[in-house]
């Protein structure tokens, strides 16, 4: 298993808002090499599948209809420590508890419109790769 890759969404608010450019410098700043972009607008079962860990949490179909609600950007990441260092650049989920300087700290308006999403485990970023990037071997 390759433990030097994430994955990453800016999410539409942040898209919307013209925030895409600030945020790819961010993460090329911070030492991210790009593997895979593509922008694209999810549909309703793509996000239902992508986010279905949340079904039946208060906040489940807000963040389905916020998901839908427009582009996002979709990208494969590569670092050493790749989940990890990414977190830690993207900042806390709540922003109001994320760290100066982080994307979130920056850009999030709300916990729902949190400006971007990063894998949680290498695990969990190979299955959601895969889900936009089929056959992410080559990317890696
Ligand atoms: P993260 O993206 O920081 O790993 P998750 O996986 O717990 O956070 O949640 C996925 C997404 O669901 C978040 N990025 C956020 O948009 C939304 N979300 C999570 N918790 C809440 C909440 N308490 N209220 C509103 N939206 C939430």
């Amino acid at each position: 298993m390759y433990t030097d890759f994430t994955f990453s969404i800016i999410k539409p608010n942040a898209v919307r808002t013209g925030k895409t450019g600030p945020i790819l410098a961010m993460i090329n700043e911070a030492g991210f090499e790009i593997a895979a972009m593509r922008m694209v607008r999810l549909t309703k079962p793509q996000a239902e599948s992508f986010y279905s860990v949340h079904k039946g949490k208060p906040f489940y179909e807000g963040l389905i209809d916020f998901m839908t609600s427009g582009p996002v950007v979709v990208m494969i990441l590569r670092h050493e420590n790749a989940v990890e260092q990414f977190r830690k650049l993207i900042g806390s989920t709540d922003p109001s508890k994320a760290e100066p300087g982080t994307i979130r700290k920056l850009f999030a308006v709300s916990t729902q419109m949190n400006a971007v999403h990063g894998s949680d485990s290498t695990e969990n970023a190979a299955i959601e790769a895969n889900f936009f990037f089929s056959g992410i071997e080559r990317f890696l």
